[in-house]
């Protein structure tokens, strides 16, 4: 703020005459009469302050803006001695009168102890717009500054104060100005008369109309000036403005996104992508969707489910545009909408052809499905390609729906080595499991390859034919294409996206897909790429279609990435060949393997390319015993005497040596396997039928008698075609061959299965004295052995 110190009378005349009228060159009486009224005014504030005043002049209208100092010898207590106070300076601020000018709007004391009094000019009883003064006064009461504006030409000028039109016509008007005249509903939606100064410096009566929504594409939160005489709009300003909010996601993160702030509130909308997020809180009608906008008053977001669903829609809505140039998922800039807490510990999300929606999952299962980037990235990726191939969902078109949500999902959280869905917010009390693995579908029981894929039901116990299952074959092809020599993620992405965009249609099969990315790879990179040879060779690999000519055979490996000790490939098969390839210089290749008893551990590594060498490690990672013969000399390991344990198999290229054309074939055999024709461990599916009562009764409590064992398994799982009980009354309890509780139901949920380590699971419906519900039914259960 600009203050001019004001020493003296004289020096106050002075500046009072530059200020006031600096280009004039004659000043006519009554200015003069006036500005004489105005100094003397100040002249008496200036000797109560002992000329310690201050003051900022107002130089347009030539009346102060900031005047600190004594500005009365009263003591200001109440309101009516600060009209008082008001009075006894008008002539400071050239009114005529205070008490008829000025309305007290509000009377505030702060933290210091100081009041004020806030007025508001008024004409004839109408707000002048944009013009307030505040008189201050400290703890004692002593008057210290009065500040703010006062346009004292606003008498002058004989503005009609009689409106010619109605409220409702300027607000119709204002609607039409700011293109939201099909606006269902307004949070704000008002109007006042107000004397209103345009630019051409007239002023005018006019309707301000104020008019604040939610529901439109842009952030409305207008201040629409409408000539109460002629309804000509005046002036229009959109107050709603973008904003950063600050919050902490699902899993604690902390993390800042694009806001909406409108008359006071934060909402979770970001208008510079299109992205609206909301709560169903806990109701599981769809019918009420998208819900509410979700809103805070200070933007710093505690809900973890709507900041991560938020901030996570914003990283695929970037990952789409910046790698594709593709405008949300109608690549027309779409409203991406995401509801979140839709139901109670609802274990699931999805795109139900309008928008996302997130369950917060039971706490055991699942915490809050939005938690996840590859989640939220799956998601949307299926409204994506509803508007491109529209992979009609079931059977091997369906498992390309999931697969390619899965691929686009994975690319979008792009993690070293990650090849894992779901894992942020898949059983936060297991470690290192997640909903699918990309890389080793077979670890959740879905199949890799065509000769294990699983002919299931179209319907929706079979998953529409397993479109979550079979999906694991086309995941494991894209895995093997990226983890090719030379083809990095982000070209593999590339391939995958055009061949969903510009090749693939409602009715593609696996085959078909094969055909896209090759096609799509073709476009790319050339007929002769890598990419092309590469992507023939990963679709190969899993049994669909041949590999690439040219002889060299396939170059992808079926055991990447096995890199490490702790990523190891196994437990493999004693007497069974692999062959696998060190496919750069910096590959290692790691087996493990158990033995059931003392007995000796036999390796072979043979048909070499180039010099590789051979290792045998026990569990803790010591060398037990190396091969490191030189040139393509095949490699062996006898050890004798082994306990047994978990041993590991290393297996490197001497000084770079590698081959992605030629593969090594390693072979082990070892004690406590029954003779080499082990089989390596899997799912096995069983029927069974376990059914409550339809409907249960009060009290009851089926004890162990829907128990199944199998002996020698490593889990066993059950699947529960139905269930539903009285919710946070009646229980079913999941116990493991030890009687531990592992899972708690309650409450209504679609078909699933749950899963427990060790050769036994029980499922035990226990009730409560009244109300009863459908119960459950269990038709199939597996064992992994
Ligand atoms: C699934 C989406 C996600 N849901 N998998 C049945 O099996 C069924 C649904 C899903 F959010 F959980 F990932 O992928
Ligand atoms: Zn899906
Ligand atoms: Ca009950």
């Amino acid at each position: 703020m600009k203050m001019v110190k004001l020493t003296s009378v004289a020096v106050m005349a002075t500046l009072l005459i530059s200020a006031v009228a600096p280009s004039a060159n004659a000043v006519e009486s009554t200015d003069l009469a006036k500005k004489a009224a105005q100094m003397k005014s100040l002249e008496k504030i200036s000797n109560d302050s002992k000329g310690k005043e201050e003051v900022s002049w107002n130089e347009e209208k030539s009346v102060p803006k900031f005047v600190v100092g004594e500005i009365s010898n009263k003591k200001l207590k109440q309101a009516k001695d600060s009209l008082q106070v008001m009075e006894e300076n008008k002539a400071l601020f050239d009114m005529k009168s205070a008490s008829s000018e000025l309305k007290l709007i509000s009377e505030s004391k702060d933290d210091l102890g100081f009041t004020s009094f806030k007025y508001q000019q008024v004409y004839q009883g109408i707000p002048v717009y944009g013009n307030e003064l505040i008189l201050h006064a400290d703890k004692d009461g002593n008057t210290t500054s009065v500040n703010g504006y006062y346009d004292p030409e606003v008498k002058e000028k004989k503005i009609r104060t009689k409106a010619k039109y109605l409220a409702d016509k300027a607000i119709a008007k204002a609607k039409k100005e700011t293109k939201l005249s099909d606006v269902k509903s307004f949070d704000i939606e008002n109007s006042k008369l107000v004397i209103y100064e345009d630019n051409k410096k007239k002023h005018r009566l006019v309707y301000q109309v104020t008019l604040s929504t939610v529901e439109s594409n842009e952030p409305a939160y207008f201040d629409v000036f409408v000539d109460a005489q002629n309804l000509k709009v005046v002036h229009s300003v959109n107050k709603a403005t973008h904003a950063t909010g600050t919050g902490k996601g699902v899993l604690g993160d902390n993390k800042s996104f694009n806001t909406l702030s409108s008359s006071g509130t934060y909402y979770l909308q970001d208008s510079t992508r299109n992205l609206k997020t909301y709560t169903a809180r806990n109701s599981a009608n769809e019918n009420l969707l998208p819900g509410t906008l979700l809103s805070d008053s200070d933007n710093y977001w505690t809900d973890g489910a709507a900041v991560d669903a938020h901030t996570y829609a914003a990283e695929v809505y970037d990952y789409y545009k910046t790698k594709f140039n593709r405008n949300s998922f109608d690549g027309n800039g779409a409203a991406i909408k995401s509801t979140v807490h839709f139901g109670r510990n609802f274990n699931n999300a999805y795109w139900n052809g309008a928008q996302m929606i997130y369950g917060d999952g039971d706490g055991s299962t699942f915490v809050p499905l939005s938690g996840a980037l590859d989640v939220v990235g799956h998601e949307i990726t299926h409204a994506v390609i509803e508007r491109s191939a529209n992979l009609v969902y079931e059977n091997q078109s369906g498992a390309l729906n999931e697969s390619f949500a899965d691929v686009l999902g994975n690319l979008i959280e792009d993690r070293d080595n990650g090849w894992l869905l779901g894992e942020d917010i898949y059983t936060p009390s297991v470690s290192g499991d997640a909903l699918r693995s990309m890389s080793n579908p077979e670890s959740q029981g879905d199949p890799a390859h065509m000769d294990d894929y699983k002919n299931l039901p179209n319907t929706r116990e079979g998953d529409w034919g397993g479109v979550h299952t079979n999906s694991g074959i086309p995941n494991k092809a894209f895995v093997n294409f990226v983890e090719t020599s030379g083809i990095t993620r982000d070209n593999a992405g590339k391939v995958w996206y055009r061949a969903l965009t510009s090749y693939m249609t409602s009715r593609s099969d696996f085959d078909d897909a094969r055909n896209a990315t090759i096609q799509a790879a073709t476009d790319l990179f050339g007929s002769s790429s890598t990419e092309v040879t590469a992507v023939t060779n990963a679709w190969a690999a899993v049994g669909v279609g041949s590999p690439a000519d040219g002889g060299s055979g396939p170059t992808t490996d079926a055991y990447e990435s096995n890199d490490s000790i702790s990523t190891a490939y196994g437990p493999i098969t004693s007497g069974k060949d692999y062959s696998a390839y060190i496919g750069s210089s910096s590959d290692v290749d790691w087996f493990k393997f158990s033995t059931g008893s003392t007995g000796s551990i036999n390796l072979s590594l043979s048909n070499l390319p180039a010099d590789y060498d051979l290792y045998l490690y026990n569990a803790s990672g010591t060398v037990l015993s190396n091969s490191e013969n030189g040139n393509t000399s095949s490699e062996s390991i006898s050890y004798s005497s082994a306990s047994a344990g978990t041993y590991y198999v290393k297996i490197a290229g001497y000084n770079g040596a590698k081959s992605t054309s030629q593969a090594y074939k390693l072979n082990a055999t070892f004690a406590g396997s029954s003779s080499g024709s082990e089989q390596e461990s899997k799912w096995n599916y069983e029927t069974k039928s376990f059914e409550t009562p339809h409907p249960y009764s009060n009290n009851y409590n089926n004890g162990n008698s829907h128990t199944y064992t199998k002996a020698g398994a490593q889990k066993v799982a059950l699947h529960f075609s139905s269930l539903e009980t009285e919710s946070g009354y009646d229980f079913v309890y999941i116990k493991d061959k030890n009687g531990s509780v592992k899972e708690t139901y309650s409450g209504s949920k679609s078909a699933f299965w749950v899963i427990v380590d060790g050769d036994t699971i029980t499922s035990n419906l226990v009730t409560d004295s009244s109300v009863n519900a459908n119960g459950y039914v269990i038709d199939q259960v597996a064992y992994f052995k």
